[in-house]
């Protein structure tokens, strides 16, 4: 059930379907790695959830059932929600979450084809199991030929639910940094080291869908023996691109195309390894290393192919190197955002993430909910508070962002409702040297046709330069480490909030789920007409600004 086979490759229906896939969302008791039984939270019972297979063109309709003691939300990550940002999932930002023991039914119109996910978006679920694939075929023949597909899920897991690991972050009186704890690597949802074997025909050709749904960790996959090419990244096609190994950051997705050996005399492994560069290797626990099974021939003995990651040779991707399928050349941005991302001390004794010094905290009335409510004061970023760090946006405006990290900490940044092209790594802007073994850091710049992605790795002590082009919506970006979003490291883009009022047809449902849980659905981020905030906290203030944020390990 978890390995799709490739039926859909040749499907050439021309009519459009309807999908309709029911999520009764509680927790579960399971242990996953083999080792910890724990709570978790489960969809009809039971953990891994299915993967979801679509087409393009099809509407996706997503029944959900809130059995949890909590809201809870779902954003379906990667897809574009043209004309439907209110399905776009995250908890007081698109919407209020839905109440517990109600439903509430998500309605996708599935516009792109390629490798996604949906998973919980109101208060971490997705960190204590609420995260399933979703895949959408090509409709025709896809721009590639290949006889049959794979789907590699991977998951971190922890004995801790994320309650627990939140509150440790949070906590004044930690150590910084707080423990991150050690997780286990699943692959289809099971152990990983135990996950189901691909079967290789020889002389054929695969596609095999590649999907971080980890919630701190990456995972480092290769084929040992068999070459790959790299043809999508999250949802986009790419020129085929030629690796070794793969480093997938919580919340990418990759397909590569692997051609099978013309001989089923030996079978191979795959090596995929769980890892986080920040969490110092301890042997046994991190760096682990789950190996799986591709079989030609059952009985064959399995080819010693050596330690293909030492050798000069070997390739990692760089996903600047890569070039968008469509040749969609380089946009010409007409204004620059600057982010300042990190980790300052601040007055309540915390250790907190930010976005230019501003901790990220939801507002009192969702921030859709204000764009439409505000009238003309909409197009004013303070209406929707001073720690929502809104940034409003035109439709069609080319805007280049540069999130620039002085952090010694990768972050992968998300952005919902689009993709974006990536056309520069470089060395973090500050006015502090980085320790001695970040500096010197190239800059690298696309070459053609820049490739187009929805999460990004910037790297430690590092800028990326992405560019867009505005359109009607309201879309958060923050770090897809769910513990760096609860530390704050996040903020919305309200694009065109004036067209979005005259054009967006909120379902009433959605309201009467606010009012159930007493938030209000007008006014600015406290609820109040025009620029008063009364009733809103007070924002933290910065008392130090580490200069290598996360001393420890350096
Ligand atoms: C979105 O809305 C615009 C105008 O309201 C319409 O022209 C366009 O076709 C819609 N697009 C989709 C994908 O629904
Ligand atoms: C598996 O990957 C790890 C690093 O991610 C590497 O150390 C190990 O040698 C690899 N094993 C094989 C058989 O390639
Ligand atoms: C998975 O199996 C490999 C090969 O038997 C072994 O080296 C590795 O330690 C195992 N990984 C884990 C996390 O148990
Ligand atoms: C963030 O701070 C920088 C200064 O470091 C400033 O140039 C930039 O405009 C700020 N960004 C936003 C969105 O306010
Ligand atoms: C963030 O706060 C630090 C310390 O107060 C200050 O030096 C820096 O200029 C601030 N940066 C931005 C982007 O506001
Ligand atoms: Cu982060």
């Amino acid at each position: 059930m978890q390995i799709i086979s490739a039926v859909y490759a040749c499907v050439s229906s021309v009519l459009a379907a309807r999908i309709v896939v029911d999520w009764n969302i509680g927790y579960i008791s399971v242990n996953r790695d083999g080792y910890n039984l724990r709570r978790a939270i489960g969809v009809n019972g039971m953990l891994p959830i299915p993967p979801i297979e679509a087409t393009i063109g099809d509407t996706l309709e997503l029944n959900v059932y809130n059995g949890l003691d909590r809201s809870t939300s779902l954003h379906a990550h990667g897809l574009f929600q043209t004309n439907t940002t209110h399905m776009d999932g995250p908890a007081m930002i698109n919407q209020c979450g839905i109440p517990p023991g109600e439903s509430f039914t998500y309605v996708y119109n599935l516009e792109q084809t390629g490798t996604f996910w949906v998973h919980g978006h109101d208060k971490h679920e997705i960190s204590d199991g609420l995260r399933g694939a979703l895949v959408i075929h090509d409709r025709e023949h896809p721009p590639f030929e290949y006889d049959d597909e794979y789907l590699l899920t991977f998951e971190d897991w922890f004995r801790e639910e994320f309650a627990e690991r939140e509150m440790i972050t949070l906590d004044p009186n930690q150590p910084f940094p707080p423990p991150h704890g050690y997780a286990f690597g699943l692959i289809n949802g099971v152990n990983g080291n135990v996950t189901q074997t691909i079967h290789f025909e020889k002389g054929k050709s695969y596609r095999i869908r590649l999907v971080n749904m980890g919630d701190l960790n990456w995972f480092q996959f290769s084929l040992p023996g068999h070459s790959m090419e790299v043809i999508e990244i999250d949802g986009e096609y790419t020129e085929p691109y030629r690796v070794d190994g793969i480093d997938i950051a919580p919340a990418q997705r990759y397909s590569v195309l692997v051609r099978a050996h013309d001989t089923d005399e030996f079978n191979y492994h795959f090596n995929a390894t769980i890892h986080a560069e920040f969490i110092p290797p301890k042997q046994g626990l991190t760096p682990r290393v789950y190996t799986g099974h591709i079989v030609y021939k059952r009985g064959a003995p399995f080819k010693n192919v050596g330690s293909p990651y030492e050798s000069p040779g070997f390739k990692w991707l760089e996903d600047i190197e890569m070039h968008a399928l469509d040749g969609q050349p380089v946009l010409e941005p007409t204004r620059q955002i600057y982010l300042n991302i990190g980790n300052n001390l601040y007055n309540t004794g915390q250790r907190l993430d930010h976005i230019n010094n501003s901790t990220f905290k939801a507002p009192k009335v969702p921030i859709l909910y204000t764009a439409l409510s505000m009238g003309e004061l909409a197009m004013d970023p303070q209406v929707y508070g001073p720690q929502s760090n809104a940034i409003v946006l035109r439709q069609n405006e080319v805007v280049e962002v540069v999130i620039n990290s002085f952090n010694a900490m990768p972050h992968p940044i998300h952005i919902h409702s689009r993709n974006f092209q990536i056309v520069e790594y470089g060395p973090a802007d500050s006015t502090f040297a980085p320790p001695p073994e970040f500096q010197n850091m190239p800059i690298r710049r696309y070459t053609k046709a820049p490739p187009r992605r929805d999460t990004i790795t910037v790297p430690s002590f590092s800028y990326a330069k992405i560019r867009f082009t505005g359109k009607v919506a309201v879309s958060l970006i923050h770090c897809h480490l769910s513990i760096h979003m609860a530390m704050g490291m996040a903020a919305v883009f309200v694009e065109s909030p004036d067209i979005l009022q005259k054009t967006l047809d909120v379902p009433e449902k959605m309201f009467e789920m606010c009012a159930r849980q007493g938030i209000p659905t007008c006014g600015n981020a406290a609820g109040n007409p025009g620029h008063d905030f009364t009733g809103l906290p007070n924002s933290p203030s910065v008392v130090e600004r580490p200069n290598a944020g996360f001393p420890q390990n350096h």
